[in-house]
């Protein structure tokens, strides 16, 4: 028989998600009339807006046709689109030959994995989006998990808390090879300012690490001030590498579209380009993301589109700011929610799992738990904004009776 992938049998349970789903469908099949409302997983409710879906359909009806049919694209995408991606999201901070396309910024985390290897060293923000540190157990970066610490041995973890304003005491960080930063973050809704960006940069400049940048909640950044993008800040391109997604700004996670940036002059110490070994490794075990749905992220990227984007990202936020005007009244303390679309609290005398099996039992609110982010967020729960208006309304009523 075939032996096991030891570093498979070091993850200690199932993924943090298809966990949630499991104890929501238990909950459902012992109180089959209870009305549960889903503010766990951050996945997008409302339609998918016209222009964009009208982008969608033409490409589906001229694969319909002689003329304009296609069939395998470009694995990095295509190029109308990578230019368009620089020029409308990035406003020309990077090229249009920086940008690959992909199926979503959580398969190409998984492929940036690939890429580096299981020889280097990672960090993380403790608490942060847990396929991070989950791929990087997979492809054996890792130690064992040590269960007095709660942690992976030799991944670094950057605490994040009310403490440190959510950004890392880098003084006290150890350098590692590559620097896991989500901004805004997943899940403490933290966003980092323009001079905090900058230390991170000058940090990985120092200490010639690689930053991997998930900017996934990049357009809910409503606040002018605060950066969008990583190559805002002065020095980024030489050590950062961004991936980003389609998906919670227009609505596209079952649609799936992602791209990942690695600037032309990131470069390893033997100097080669790493941007060369990403088009090696995308043209290897990816075949290009779907011309269909690159034609949605066209249009969405159009002066019509990014309007509907733009209404898109409002929803959302207004479902946050009331789920936190919610919780602000009640007196909880509470993070996030304002250029993010998760809300981060915590129930005082409570661990995460168990606030999560109240919030079910009583309210039957999904939630997700704090600690299964990391083991700096036991304690809190996390609240999605990603809802019908009608539903956040009614979970905040709910809140209101049994949070109390
Ligand atoms: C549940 C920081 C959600 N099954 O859709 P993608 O692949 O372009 O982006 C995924 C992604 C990437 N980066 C960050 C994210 O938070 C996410 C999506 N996270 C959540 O509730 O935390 C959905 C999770 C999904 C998953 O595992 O990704």
């Amino acid at each position: 028989m075939v032996k096991r992938n030891p570093n498979l049998a070091k993850l200690q349970s199932g993924y943090l998600f298809p966990e949630i789903e499991k104890r929501k469908k238990e909950f459902i099949s012992k109180n089959p009339n209870a009305k549960i409302i889903s503010l766990g997983i951050g996945d997008t409710t409302e339609p998918i807006t016209p222009r964009i879906v009208k982008g969608l359909s033409k490409a589906v009806s001229d694969l319909g046709t002689k003329e304009g049919y296609g069939g395998y694209g470009a694995e990095q995408g295509l190029s109308e689109l990578r230019e368009k991606i620089a020029a409308k999201l990035y406003n020309g901070l990077i090229q249009g030959n920086e940008v690959f396309v992909s199926d979503g910024a959580k398969p190409d985390t998984g492929r940036l994995q690939v890429l580096f290897g299981n020889k280097v060293t990672i960090a993380v923000q403790d608490p942060s989006y847990p396929v991070y540190v989950d791929s990087s157990v997979i492809l054996g970066q890792t130690g064992n998990y040590n269960e007095k610490s709660t942690n992976f041995d030799g991944i670094e973890y950057m605490k994040c808390n009310p403490q440190n304003d959510f950004f890392p005491d880098l003084a006290n960080t150890k350098r590692t090879d590559l620097i896991f930063f989500c901004n805004p973050n997943n899940p403490t809704g933290a966003v980092a300012t323009k001079e905090q960006l900058q230390q991170l940069v000058d940090f990985a400049r120092k200490n010639k690490s690689i930053i991997i940048y998930d900017s996934a909640y990049s357009q809910f950044i409503s606040d002018e001030n605060l950066p969008r993008s990583i190559y805002e800040v002065e020095g980024a391109k030489d050590v950062a590498i961004e991936i980003s997604s389609f998906s919670k700004s227009i609505g596209f996670t079952g649609v799936r579209l992602g791209l990942t940036i690695i600037p032309n002059q990131l470069k390893y110490e033997d100097g080669t380009q790493v941007r060369k070994d990403w088009n090696r490794i995308m043209t290897t075990i990816f075949n290009g993301a779907s011309n269909i749905v690159q034609h949605g992220g066209l249009a969405a990227l159009d002066n019509a589109g990014l309007k509907e984007m733009k209404q898109t990202v409002s929803y959302y936020l207004e479902n946050a700011r009331i789920i936190r005007k919610t919780l602000e009244k009640l007196g909880y303390e509470i993070y996030g929610g304002v250029n993010s679309p998760y809300i981060w609290t915590r129930i005082p005398g409570k661990n995460s799992w168990k606030a999560f099996e109240e919030i079910l039992n009583q309210a039957h609110i999904v939630t997700t738990p704090g600690v299964g982010f990391g083991p700096s967020g036991e304690g809190f729960i996390r609240f999605s904004a990603f809802g019908h208006r009608e539903d956040i309304k009614e979970a905040v009523k709910r809140i209101e009776e049994h949070l109390k």
